[in-house]
């Protein structure tokens, strides 16, 4: 029995030394007088993983012994964020870990400096994935997230001459502590090949090899995995024959166009990558994970009527989708169930997760390739598309426009499978992630479909892990809202951080929220502490909306040229995010950004007063140095483009203040933390819509707005270089996210902010009220919720 038979772990500090000594020797195979520092990281992971391990052993019998129904999340993302730091947290040795290493003559700090994030995600969609799988373990839901394990995560972004540039993420370069490889629960990929009478005969076989990392619950027992695949040539694919004949690249070749599929992460965010790659990377998530899935459902089940009871999967956008012809293929052609009684397994299993309002990041897949690469896949979705357009024309009679937007299959201008109709059709449950998103949902990208089957569609609203976002980003802002509140309790209940709100009107409690702001802000080394830290940290995208904000600033830094009356007060604007390497437009704004930043810190009119920062390389890591430091949280997308975000409920949470349109989970954060809490501007979505699709004229507010003008003057005539005038020209030219409708808006919001920072003490009100207001956006709660609308899973205590 393993919840018995284990060796308790020690505890103490000095047992815990004695282990980080233990495993330096036996594990490490090394001593304290020759350790280098990476010797120490290593041995130090080993160490907390054992703890970890332990508790997770117990997760498995528990589970094993009580045969749950299991959520399996799959996700072709995951940005976990620092391992170390979290692990630390979570096996109760935080304290123990760095008395251990001073006792052994390391240097803590140097240690742990030595841990590298996964970046296995590109934004919101990853840390998302991950936010769900902590509060999944500390529900206590038997969960297992699957992932594919690729080399090289998100690029490291560098600037040169102000221009992104991209070079290689070898996250594992020294190998990764945290890692359990499970190399016997193997899986075969087929890919190509042909349909004959005696089924799918694959022409590429690929293997598929696991490891997880452990994903520990908080202040509980639970410990849940994230199972991550690689890919692996078949063994027969070295070829000795050529390798002995000196041709070495031929020799190996097979294995690596086989292990390119792992490779690397696409890095692109909410466009459509058009690469046949990349379907073989989300085939081989999907083929590798089901086949998984089924072996643990044999473990205690025998009957395939029970694997919808006993199985929920979750699909983290449309990445995942082929899982439904997937599984479709596996239990006709290879399970032998009928079609009807296997389509309607497949129906009750999945549910999908919409993240986006793009019409360009729908994915689709031109109808060859995925012919090619998948030639019985395609077979099995115009078999399902058939049986789809039928039940069209039976609700729909004569109503060819239905079965055109419903059809899995795009006709013009090319052939293509729409994923996101095969999503929602291989499902009985779709959600966006914000309440705004899912109404648009249901109004706009799948009016067809919710007429169809209104019952199908929901909300859940995203939501962020309070124990990184909050615990461990921000530990001097946690304890003081611990003694604020009395407990520790809202770690794992967030609703309770509205018993701040009356903590708004003490005014040496206000002092003391002031002060770890401030130490916050010393902490990021920013220089004035007194200065508001203006932050603006996302991908970079169009809608998103960075070119606005650049225009403030240059409107700020021209007041401060020839109306320094106007100019308000002093700030560090902070910009973090990365552009896709292949999306032009993101790129300009991050070098006229960055051009912007040099000429208001060349000029000495600037001084004390305005500052513009742009850290390179934006990730989980610096998120969590940035957000406890902020004041304001800039969340100015084009009302309707959002899905959600999840960095403005991050923010709101650390007490920052946001200025937002009225777009994804701003809209909610605005009533939860009050209308006099937030700084609201803009058009909101059905004005942005009508004026986008009516006769818009950004001209006209540049020839009616002096200071627009002259902010867009001054990038047209390259006072900013040659990427300003790129960015101003395609503002007076289409302006596709509307930025110039809701300058004048944003500019005089902007006034209001800088009015109401001068009143500190009403400023630490608003800001306090903010976290107080914001209990609401834990992923405890979004994990509930999907609980509750979708996956109907019940804890398993260890
Ligand atoms: O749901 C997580 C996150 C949202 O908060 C963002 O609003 C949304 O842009 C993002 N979507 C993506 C890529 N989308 N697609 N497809 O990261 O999801």
């Amino acid at each position: 029995d393993l919840r018995n038979g284990l060796r308790p772990l020690g505890s103490t500090p000095a047992e815990f030394e004695q282990d980080l000594l233990s495993n330096l020797y036996y594990r490490r195979g090394t001593t304290v007088e020759s350790a280098s520092a990476q010797d120490a990281y290593e041995t130090l992971a080993l160490t907390v993983r054992d703890r970890l391990a332990a508790r997770r052993a117990r997760t498995a019998a528990a589970h094993y012994e009580t045969n749950p129904r299991w959520v399996y999340y799959l996700s072709a993302e995951y940005l976990l964020g620092p391992q170390l730091e979290q692990n630390l947290l979570y096996s109760g040795t935080t304290d123990l870990a760095p008395a251990a290493l001073k006792a052994l003559g390391f240097s803590p700090e140097e240690v742990e400096a030595l841990d590298v994030e996964p970046g296995l995600g590109n934004g919101g969609l990853g840390r998302l994935a991950a936010c769900l799988l902590d509060s999944l373990a500390t529900l206590d839901i038997p969960a297992v997230g699957y992932g594919i394990r690729y080399d090289l995560g998100i690029f490291k972004q560098d600037f040169e001459n102000g221009e992104q540039v991209e070079k290689p993420d070898d996250w594992t370069f020294q190998g990764d502590p945290w890692e359990f490889p499970a190399p016997d629960d193997w899986q075969t990929v087929g890919f190509y090949g042909y349909v004959g009478p005696e089924g799918w005969v694959p022409g590429e076989i690929v293997h598929g090899e696991p490891s997880h990392l452990l994903v520990p619950g908080y202040g509980t027992e639970t410990v849940n995995i994230v199972r991550l695949w690689r890919a692996r040539a078949a063994q027969a694919s070295f070829d000795l024959r050529r390798f002995s004949a000196g041709q070495y690249a031929e020799a190996v070749q097979e294995a690596v166009k086989a292990e390119n599929i792992s490779k690397v992460l696409y890095p692109d965010d909410s466009t459509e990558m058009g690469r046949e790659l990349r379907l073989k990377q989300q085939y081989f998530l999907v083929s590798c994970s089901l086949r998984d899935i089924i072996r643990r459902f044999r473990f205690r089940n025998s009957d395939w009527s029970d694997f919808p009871v006993k199985t929920v999967i979750q699909l983290n956008d449309t990445h995942p989708t082929l899982a439904i012809p997937e599984l479709m293929r596996l239990l006709v052609d290879e399970e032998k169930l009928d079609w009807e009684q296997a389509w309607s397994l497949v129906r009750q299993t999945f549910a999908y997760t919409c993240h986006t309002l793009l019409p360009e990041a729908l994915e689709t897949w031109p109808v060859d390739m995925l012919g090619r690469l998948l030639p019985r896949h395609l077979e099995i979705i115009y078999r399902i598309n058939a049986e789809l357009l039928d039940e069209v024309r039976a609700t729909f009679p004569d109503d060819l426009s239905r079965v055109r937007n419903l059809s899995l299959i795009q006709e013009e201008p090319q052939r293509r499978v729409r994923m996101a109709n095969l999503a929602v059709t291989g499902t009985f449950k779709v959600n966006g992630v914000a309440e705004l998103h899912s109404q648009l949902l249901t109004s706009t990208t799948f009016a067809d479909f919710a007429a169809l089957w209104p019952d199908k569609f929901t909300n859940v609203t995203n939501g962020v892990t309070p124990r990184r976002f909050v615990r461990l980003a921000n530990p001097g802002l946690s304890a003081l809202i611990t003694e604020g509140l009395g407990s520790e309790d809202w770690l794992r209940d967030l609703s309770l951080l509205s018993g701040l709100a009356p903590l708004a009107d003490d005014a040496s409690f206000r002092a003391r929220w002031r002060s770890e702001k401030r130490h916050a802000k010393s902490a990021l080394g920013l220089g004035d502490p007194g200065a508001m830290l203006d932050v603006m940290i996302k991908r970079f995208h169009e809608y998103k909306r960075q070119q606005l904000k650049i225009l403030h600033v240059i409107t700020l830094y021209q007041r401060l040229q020839s109306a320094p009356g106007r100019f308000g007060v002093p700030r560090t604007v902070l910009f973090g995010g990365k552009a896709a390497p292949a999306y032009y437009a993101a790129k300009s704004i991050i070098k006229t950004i960055n051009a912007v930043a040099a000429a208001v810190a060349a000029d000495p009119k600037s001084s004390g007063l305005l500052r513009v920062v742009f850290p390179a390389n934006y990730n989980v890591t610096l998120a969590e140095k940035i957000i406890p430091a902020a004041d304001l949280s800039e969340q100015i997308s084009m009302a309707g483009k959002e899905a959600s975000g999840t960095g403005n409920m991050k923010l709101a949470l650390n007490g920052a203040l946001t200025i937002g349109t009225l777009d994804g989970a701003n809209v909610e954060i605005r009533d939860r933390v009050g209308a006099d809490n937030f700084f609201l501007f803009g058009l909101d979505a059905p004005a942005a819509l009508s004026l986008r699709s009516g006769d818009y004229q950004p001209r006209s507010y540049y020839e009616a707005d002096d200071e627009l003008r002259a902010a867009l003057d001054a990038l047209s005539n390259g006072v900013f270089g040659g990427a300003g005038q790129e960015v101003a020209q395609s503002l007076l030219g289409r302006d596709e996210y509307l930025t110039l409708a809701d300058y004048r808006s944003y500019i005089d919001k902007q006034d209001e902010v800088a009015a109401v920072w001068q009143n500190q003490e009403r400023w630490t009100r608003m800001s306090i009220l903010n976290t107080a207001g914001s209990g609401f956006f834990s992923s405890d709660r979004t994990v509930s919720d999907y609980l509750e609308r979708i996956w109907r899973a019940s804890p398993v205590r260890p």
